[in-house]
């Protein structure tokens, strides 16, 4: 098997209890797929006749993982971004036929090819700028062959392109216009039909709710969530994003891998996330659209050591981002966490959200070798840079994506 030894790496391993890890000055062994060692140059014991890459002092961290977004969708929005600026309001535009129900429209609309074609685009941007890892949901097809047909779109990146794809059902993202006052009757469309056939369909690694007054209410939650565990999946949810209705407790308590969001959670509620080891994901990016003011309880995420997690959410409606790094710099900027506690959002803590922390996330011993190399020193720049991309190198699972020519000793 084909083994590449790094040296004079400066590596963020990501593998300690809250910190970047670091190893200054370090080498690393890759064997095939996975990581074979880490060490500092002075007690390494560099093999001869190997792939041999010197480093020159950059930084390398773990591949980044994007573990929130609704990146398969049709046609786009901006029309309504146009209009909103010009004053109408949300409610008028709705009227108008526009807001989600118009990307469900367009998504119906798309076969897989279009859909296909036109997610490749965001998907190559966050490859760029070392995405590993993706997940990747569903929710703007609302009827048992859409929600399908973005799913295949999603597994089938998976195969084009050089990355993990997780994907998650989100059939509960919101009512389909045909259901109009019948959300019930929806909720039990998807627990009898949608749910079964995708998963049936080996298309659904995990299952998502959106729990809102504009989408479905803890009863509903919970039935979806039911099947859910009785089909063996994990669960997470988009919850107290606008208002405060409960979801977070109720999903942490069913041993949600994450809860999403959560502007809106009481910091007295953050011990039972901690309790159920419950990841809290942030979305800077729709609280940056949506022009927010309530931050989550992030002091209090802190105090209880619920890892933190940060992701794109990239969707047309509320957060039309396909930049990690950018939103990387948003949770600092606009929630305060520290560059340390980005990157950990964006490595680590995003693979316990997707319940693949035995395998990536980090730099250590057995892990996948997917990892990074950036034109910086310290990996606080990474946070820090608005707009720039360092991005050298990628390795996923010990394939160079994109080599380091130009680095090779
Ligand atoms: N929360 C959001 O902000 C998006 N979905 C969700 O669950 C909005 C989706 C859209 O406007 O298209
Ligand atoms: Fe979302």
């Amino acid at each position: 098997m084909a083994q590449t030894l790094f040296i004079n790496a400066r590596i963020a391993t990501m593998s300690d209890e809250s910190g970047y890890g670091l190893i200054d000055d370090a080498a690393m062994l890759v064997d095939g797929r996975n990581i074979e060692w880490v060490a500092p140059m002075g007690q390494a014991n560099l093999p001869k006749n190997v792939d041999r890459i010197d480093c020159e002092g950059r930084l390398m961290t773990p591949g980044l993982i994007d573990c929130h977004s609704h990146l398969v969708y049709g046609g786009n929005r901006a029309d309504e971004f146009e209009l909103r600026l010009e004053g109408a309001s949300y409610e008028e535009i709705a009227r108008r036929g526009g807001g989600i129900v118009s990307t469900v429209k367009a998504t119906r609309a798309a076969s897989e090819s279009e859909l296909l074609a036109q997610t490749r685009p965001r998907l190559e941007q966050l490859l760029g700028e070392g995405v590993t890892t993706m997940e990747i949901k569903s929710g703007y097809g609302l009827d048992c062959e859409s929600e399908i047909k973005i799913l295949r779109v999603a597994r089938k990146l998976g195969e084009l392109y050089p990355l993990r794809i997780e994907k998650t059902f989100l059939g509960a993202h919101a009512l389909p216009p045909e259901f109009f006052g019948q959300a019930d009757d929806y909720i039990e469309l998807i627990c009898k039909e949608m749910l079964p056939k995708a998963h049936a369909e080996n298309l659904v690694d995990a299952v998502d709710v959106f729990i809102e007054s504009i989408a479905f209410d803890l009863r509903q939650a919970q039935r979806v969530f039911d099947i859910a565990i009785e089909l063996g999946l994990p669960i997470k949810a988009h919850v107290e994003q606008l208002s405060d209705l409960g979801g977070s407790v109720m999903a942490a308590r069913l041993g949600a891998l994450s809860v999403d969001h959560i502007e809106y959670l009481k910091a007295s509620d953050v011990p039972q996330l901690a309790q159920h080891n419950t990841v809290a994901v942030l979305l800077p990016g729709a609280f940056y659209v949506l022009r927010e003011t309530r931050h989550p309880p992030i002091e209090a995420l802190r105090l209880h050591q619920v890892p933190i997690a940060i992701a794109t959410d990239a969707n047309p409606g509320s957060s039309p981002v396909s930049s990690l790094l950018l939103i990387m710099n948003m949770a600092c900027t606009l929630f305060r966490l520290t560059p340390r506690e980005a990157l950990r959002g964006v490595t680590i803590n995003a693979a316990k959200a997707l319940g693949l922390d035995a395998v990536v996330g980090s730099l250590q011993a057995g892990k996948q070798a997917d990892l990074v190399i950036w034109d910086v020193d310290k990996p606080s720049e990474l946070a820090y840079q608005i707009g720039l991309n360092p991005c050298a190198a990628v390795m996923q699972a010990g394939h160079w994506r994109k080599p380091l020519m130009e680095l090779a000793a």
